[in-house]
């Protein structure tokens, strides 16, 4: 018999490579998607069959976080051998401005997800895994952070999401329930959402190269992140639901990064070297140097000659829109104990995910260029 997964927040960056491995395990994953006025599924579309097909491994369900009526007749329909939780208004900046949504997905979202395993007596069957955050050290009490440093959240999210943190701890020791945190510090991949740091700046980098934008604004160039890939993390995830005991993980490389050095790693992933020059606002990157030889294989000889003109000119500039009221400096996890007790090790480095990410973005902006089809990069929203 096939284990059956349930996985809130599909659509998602992780809801869609988390889907795609545990198909390959062998489970039917069922997920619940949000409706929306488009399908909104290009992440798991590779995954779709129709409901007609014989042994259909993946089912959608329209739902969401904020109504539990609706999430405990799925949960209950659908019976689930693991709960994945990782549906979440899950922009940083976002929860500032919609504080009151943020709290009722992110935090009481979670609730209503054990609440419903706990009302149609699953707990000896269901096991849940909750998508919480290294955003809960926020102001970080302790480096590097590891399962035992104090939170100290610094957002409408990060405090959402301490609730759905500690309601899953104690659904655990009041119910025995087998429900656990992955606190995931920050993972990125070509399917991460356009407005998040990593992919902005390789959509812009790809962009700029390519003669099709100028230059790029920025919030804070100095904050520090520590970097993994989400196909790495997504295993983590699964892991922490195949251990006999219920327990909370931090998940992390170990290294952190400035902004400012992530986006001089990702024109240099195309042969373009930038320098950064100046202060706060005004700060700005400028291209200084082209490796002709890496340019053509990475990006293509008809590029070249438009990217030579912008020696000397400015790339990268700030704008403090994108500055947070609260910021979260410094974040670099210390995953020890998912290394012992899950046997968990990440098999991407940050220059590999730099490369993937670039790859893609590269080849995206080709073809929307080749297409002509606008791309709305200017909003104001990334
Ligand atoms: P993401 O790409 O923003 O995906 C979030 C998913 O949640 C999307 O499928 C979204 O649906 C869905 N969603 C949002 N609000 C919902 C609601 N009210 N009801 C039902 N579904 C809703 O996020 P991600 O990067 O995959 O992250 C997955 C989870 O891990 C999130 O909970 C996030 O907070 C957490 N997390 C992420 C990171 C990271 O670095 N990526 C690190 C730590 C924790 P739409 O497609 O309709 O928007
Ligand atoms: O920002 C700085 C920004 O939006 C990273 C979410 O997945 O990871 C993510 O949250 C840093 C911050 O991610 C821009 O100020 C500078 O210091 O990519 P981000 P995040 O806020 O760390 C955690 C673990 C989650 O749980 C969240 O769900 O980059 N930054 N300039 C910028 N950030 C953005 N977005 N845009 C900029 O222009």
């Amino acid at each position: 018999m096939s284990k059956v997964a349930l996985i809130t927040g599909i659509t998602g960056q992780d809801g869609a490579y988390l889907a795609e491995y545990l198909i390959e395990k062998g489970y039917v994953v069922h997920g619940i998607k949000r409706r929306a006025s488009l399908f909104n599924t290009e992440r798991i579309d590779h995954l779709y069959q129709d409901p007609q097909v014989e042994n259909c491994n993946l089912i959608l369900h329209y739902g969401d976080l904020t109504d539990s009526l609706n999430l405990t007749r799925i949960i209950g329909e659908v019976q689930p051998d693991e709960i994945y939780n990782l549906a979440a208004m899950s922009y940083v900046k976002v929860s500032f401005d919609t504080p009151e949504y943020t709290a009722n997905a992110d935090g009481l979202g979670v609730l209503r997800v054990l609440e419903a395993v706990r009302l149609l007596n699953l707990i000896p069957k269901t096991r849940i895994y909750q998508a919480s955050t290294s955003e809960l050290y926020g102001l970080v009490q302790e480096v590097p952070q590891k399962e035992t440093t104090p939170f100290y959240p610094r957002s409408p999210y990060a405090v959402a999401k301490l609730y759905g943190y500690w309601i899953t701890v104690n659904y655990r020791e009041a119910y025995k329930m087998h429900a656990s945190n992955g606190i995931l510090f920050n993972h990125e991949s070509p399917l991460r959402g356009e407005m998040f740091v990593t992919r902005k700046v390789t959509r812009a980098v790809s962009r700029i190269a390519m003669g099709m934008q100028k230059e790029v604004y920025m919030g804070n160039l100095s904050s520090k992140r520590d970097w993994g890939h989400a196909k790495d993390y997504v295993r983590a995830m699964y892991l922490v639901l195949q251990q006999d005991q219920p327990d909370d993980y931090v998940i992390a490389t170990g290294v952190t990064t400035t902004i400012r050095d992530f986006i001089k790693m990702a024109f240099a992933e195309i042969g373009l070297e930038v320098i950064f020059k100046g202060e706060d606002v005004n700060e700005v990157a400028v291209l200084n140097f082209i490796d002709e030889n890496v340019f053509i294989e990475k990006v293509g000889e008809p590029y070249l000659e438009k990217i030579k003109k912008r020696i000397g000119e400015i790339v990268v500039g700030v704008d403090p829109q994108y500055f947070r009221p609260t910021e979260v400096d410094l974040l670099i996890g210390d995953a020890s104990k998912a290394r012992t007790q899950l046997n968990w090790e990440p098999e991407y480095s940050l220059d590999d995910l730099v490369k993937d990410m670039m790859e893609s973005d590269v080849k995206l902006m080709k073809k929307e260029s080749y297409l002509k089809k606008r791309i709305l990069f200017k909003k104001w929203w990334i």
